[in-house]
């Protein structure tokens, strides 16, 4: 086979030309942008993933149409690598170049990639693509496809599809099918055998109760639910609301990102009895967040710290009860909230560890461990297992029950990325076996309340962080007035630093009381405001609101 790259520049120039100029950067999850600017970004992403699978010597490389939480004028693109993890890094800084070079240098920049990297063009690649239900996707989708073809890769498209089973055709397919088969019925199959051996026909127990509301972020979790809910044998009984299908606007007002930044219900909420449980997931499926409202009225948040303690809680009871030596560990980023890190410490007495933001980091120091518990407390995250303590629970599961268990959840748990559904599932099953309704989850600690702004700048990229992203190095200054701030309040926390995924710098309060978190966040948010070039309008100080 020979590949003529005049063909990639050939394509490029009629189909897919560059028609923006400014700089787009590889962000916390891939590209994101406006969708009408990305259709060149699409299509060479798809060039990439075809010599990326060649890099691999002919491993599937995944390619998701997404932009996640974002609103609907939005969409992005993510790679997923062979063993289902995101894009290794240094090929990150190989994806912004290729973007952003013009179209006439394209085909001698694919030149110097091909070059650099050693790849041999003659031998074979495979492709996987799918997307997410904005009405932009499947155009996008059509791009990618093109670059795949332009270097003659093989390319096979998945349809409307949740981002982790992206994740899992890919390894699926690289594992020759150990993991399971690279189709949707075979992710059904998998999650929905574990889920149902596990509960037994035990579907009530205790306080809890069989049944939950799903909000589907009228995204693809939506779709994908009310499959699950058709295979399933009322294993368990959940309502869908904002389906997606004719009306309501991807994460419009609900979604998981919506009901944790906003601290609110998502809307078409139906009336139900107060403790009622009810998730909400986002627009591709990877983040998963719990809620209830009490007697009162008030709203409860049960994010992914909460699940993430839950589930190091459940598993190191299960290791204990089997007898087996295993390091577990939990991985946060800087937005867990400080109350459930005193509980990790202090309660479970688990080995905690804080990382910056994105999966990427969390998957790779959760591989530290035996078992490596790691979630974003906006809901994304999933469990990893060593291969070594794969194979002490299988051995163990020979002649005991609860290893027997054990083997079953790490079928339910999608351990390649974060997976709404499977992590449901997985919180499901644990709530079941300790006969708890949401007052008894929520009784572990309580979180401490926390805020977040997002701040307008002419260039985000002024603020640079360390440690975890909870100290910020430049511009110089800033840190010193945070930290005076910070100060004042009992409790106090707070960080800035700038999105991967938005055009915003992120600031995040979390201190005491509900005053005092509005005050504390509204404090950083105009020293980012005056310190890192702040545009749009002041912030309004929320002791002068009434006024
Ligand atoms: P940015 O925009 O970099 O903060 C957001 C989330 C991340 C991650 C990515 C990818 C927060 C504060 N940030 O990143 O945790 O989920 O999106 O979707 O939630
Ligand atoms: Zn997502």
């Amino acid at each position: 086979m020979s590949i003529n790259l005049r063909t990639v520049y050939a394509f490029a120039r009629e189909m897919y030309p560059k028609n923006s100029k400014e700089t787009i950067q590889y962000g916390t999850a891939g590209f994101r942008g406006k969708a009408e600017f990305l259709d060149s970004v699409m299509f060479r992403m798809g060039v990439l993933a075809t010599l990326r699978s060649r890099y691999r010597e002919g491993a599937v490389i995944g390619v998701m149409i997404t932009a996640s939480h974002n609103p609907e004028p939005d969409n992005g693109v993510k790679l997923i690598d062979p063993k289902g993890e995101m894009l290794e890094s240094s090929w990150e800084k190989i994806a912004t170049d290729l973007v952003n070079v013009s179209d006439q240098e394209l085909e001698q920049h694919v030149g110097q990639i091909i070059k650099d990297n050693n790849i041999d063009v003659t031998s074979s690649s495979y492709v996987y693509v799918g997307m997410d239900n904005r009405y932009h996707s499947p155009r996008l989708l059509k791009a990618v496809a093109d670059g795949v073809i332009a270097l003659k890769g093989n390319v096979r498209e998945f349809g409307i599809v949740t981002t982790p089973m992206m994740h899992f055709f890919v390894v699926a397919a690289n594992t020759k099918e150990a993991y399971g088969k690279p189709t949707e019925e075979s992710y059904y199959e998998k999650l929905i055998s574990s889920f149902e051996k596990l509960r037994n026909g035990r579907v009530e127990n205790g306080n809890y109760r069989n049944s939950l509301i799903y909000d589907g972020a009228n995204g693809v979790g939506a779709r994908k639910m009310l499959q699950f809910i058709k295979r399933m044998n009322n294993s368990l009984a959940v309502t869908v609301i904002n389906q997606g299908i004719g009306t309501g606007k991807i994460n419009e007002d609900c979604g998981a990102d919506h009901v944790k930044v906003k601290q609110r219900v998502p809307v078409n909420m139906p009336d139900v009895e107060p403790f009622t449980r009810c998730v909400s997931v986002d627009g591709d499926a990877d983040r998963v967040v719990y809620f209830y409202t009490d007697d009162e009225g008030q709203f409860h948040l049960l994010d992914g710290d909460r699940i993430a303690t839950l589930v190091a809680d459940y598993l190191m009871e299960q290791i204990k009860r089997c007898d087996l030596n295993l390091r577990i560990g939990l991985v946060q980023t800087a937005y867990a909230n400080g109350a459930s890190t005193d509980y990790i410490i202090n309660e479970l007495k688990v080995p905690v560890s804080c990382v910056s933001t994105g999966v990427k980091h969390l998957h790779h120091k959760a591989l530290e461990y035996d078992v490596g518990v790691y979630f974003e407390a906006n809901g994304h995250g999933t469990i990893v297992f060593s291969d070594s303590a794969k194979s002490l629970i299988a051995e163990a599961a020979k002649t005991n029950e609860d290893a027997k268990s054990l083997l079953l959840i790490i079928d339910l748990i999608n351990e390649t990325v974060g997976d709404a559904i499977s992590d449901m599932l997985l919180v499901e099953t644990i709530l079941n076996h300790k006969g708890w309704d949401v007052k008894d989850w929520s009784a572990a600690y309580n979180d401490l309340p926390n805020l977040q702004l997002k701040i307008s700048v002419q260039d985000r990229n002024v603020i640079k962080t360390t440690d975890a992203e909870r100290v910020c190095v430049e511009p110089q200054g800033l840190q010193e007035e945070i930290n005076k701030v910070v100060a004042n309040y009992k409790r106090g926390r707070s960080f800035v630093r700038p999105s991967g995924t938005e055009d915003v710098v992120r600031v995040y309060a979390e201190a005491a009381t509900k005053e005092d978190v509005q005050q504390l966040a509204y404090e950083v948010g105009r020293l980012v405001q005056r310190l890192a070039g702040g545009v749009g309008p002041e912030l309004v100080n929320p002791s002068n609101a009434h006024l």
